[in-house]
This record gives structure tokens, C-alpha cells and sequence, in this order.
């Protein structure tokens, strides 16, 4: 089926009775979403763990169709389930049949790729049409790869991607590098407090 399950999906709910929130990571293939789902589970493993490393480079495959990831960071609100939803042209078909259901939507951008930021953008409006008109579902807009030089910041992204334009859903920014970690946290943190407010 070229479903690709994440071994490492155990909990569909969270094993500690605390509430959680389903997110999905979209956004175009190899915008970083992988990485940044993983860089995030690092960032709350060395929050947790004292044995924990920071992992220097994570290895990426395609995404064929979704990889769920549940994630527990410490002092928030909420534990997180995320389906991370790949980003082929063929595969964000799908992504509508995704969105009963969420709570949260982290919308990838490739900061580097100046290139398919007009595709990005469009794919972007057309998410927040299908949420709905009176959808109030939050979506961040992960500025990804600021450690390369030369990546569109937060203020000419705001303008690139047309995002005063999306009236329904509260929209927020964050520029980060899954890289190095830089802004990862900032962002969950933020998205938490956010649905956590919400419910
Ligand atoms: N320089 C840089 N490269 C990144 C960053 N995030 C991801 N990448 C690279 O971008 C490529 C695609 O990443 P991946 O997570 O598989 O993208 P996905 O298709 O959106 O899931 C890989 O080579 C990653 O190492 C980042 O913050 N900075
Ligand atoms: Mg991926």
C-alpha cells in the first residue's frame, strides 16, 4: 500500500491520561517536514533524558503517504499526535482527507527554495479554503532552513505567501532550522498553548 507506519507509533493516545492534541505537517516535499518532527522529538528527549544527545544530522526518507509521531513534551498543556503527511504532488491530493478531526495544522516552507514558494503559497490557501470559512483551526507557518543563507525571513514571507489573505484561521510565523533546532520549540510551545486555549 506504500503506507509507511512509523515503528514507532505506540499510543494513538497518550499512555499517561493527559490530554492531546492531532496536529498535521504539511507543506511541499522536502520542505523539511520529517526532520522538523524529529527534531522535535530530540529537543523534548534531551528535555526528558539526561542520556540524550543532540542528533547532529537526521536522516530523511519520502514520506509516500503519512508517518504518526506522538510526542510529550514536558510543562505542556498538551502531548501531541502528528501526522506527518508527505508533500509529492501525487500524495497532497490526500491531504483533505486528513482534516476531520485536527486540531492544528504546521504548514512547512522551504525558506531556501525561492522557487516553489508560489506553489507553496498556493497549496497554503488552498488548505485553509478547505478548512472552511468558519474553520477557527490555528495554522503556524514553520519558516524553515534559516540556517542557509539567503532564506526568505518572516516579513517578505508574510508578503510571498499572500497570508493576510487567509481571514478564517489565526495564521502565525516562526522562523526556525530544523537543522540546528533554532525556533522548534518556540513554535510547539506556542501551537500547544494555543488548542490548549481552544478547547
Ligand atoms: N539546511 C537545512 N536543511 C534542512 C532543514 N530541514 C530539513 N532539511 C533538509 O531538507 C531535506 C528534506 O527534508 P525532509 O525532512 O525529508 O523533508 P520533507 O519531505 O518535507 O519531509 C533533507 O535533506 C533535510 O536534511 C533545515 O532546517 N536546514
Ligand atoms: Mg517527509
Amino acid at each position: 500500500m506504500g503506507v509507511v507506519l512509523s515503528s514507532k507509533i505506540r499510543h494513538i493516545c497518550s499512555p499517561y491520561d493527559e490530554p492531546s492534541a492531532r496536529i498535521i505537517i504539511i507543506g511541499l516535499n522536502s520542505a523539511g517536514k520529517t526532520t522538523l518532527v524529529q527534531r522535535f522529538k530530540n529537543l523534548v528527549d534531551l528535555q526528558l533524558n539526561i542520556h540524550a544527545s543532540f542528533i547532529e544530522h537526521i536522516k530523511t526518507e519520502p514520506t509516500f503517504v503519512y508517518q504518526i509521531e506522538t510526542v510529550h513534551p514536558r510543562l505542556a498543556p498538551l502531548a501531541f499526535n502528528i501526522w506527518d503527511l508527505g508533500g509529492q504532488e501525487k500524495t497532497r491530493e490526500l491531504w483533505r482527507f486528513y482534516l476531520t478531526g485536527i486540531q492544528g495544522v504546521v504548514f512547512v516552507i522551504d525558506c531556501h527554495d525561492e522557487q516553489r514558494i508560489q506553489l507553496a503559497r498556493n497549496e497554503l490557501l488552498d488548505l485553509s479554503k478547505k478548512l472552511g470559512r468558519s474553520s477557527t483551526i490555528p495554522i503556524v507557518i514553520a519558516a524553515n532552513k534559516q540556517d542557509l543563507s539567503h532564506s526568505l525571513r518572516k516579513e517578505e514571507l508574510i508578503k510571498k505567501l499572500s497570508l493576510t489573505k487567509i481571514q478564517s484561521n489565526e495564521w502565525k510565523i516562526f522562523e526556525m532550522s530544523a537543522h540546528t533546532g533554532g525556533g522548534v520549540m518556540e513554535m510547539f510551545s506556542y501551537l500547544s498553548e494555543i488548542i490548549h486555549n481552544h478547547q
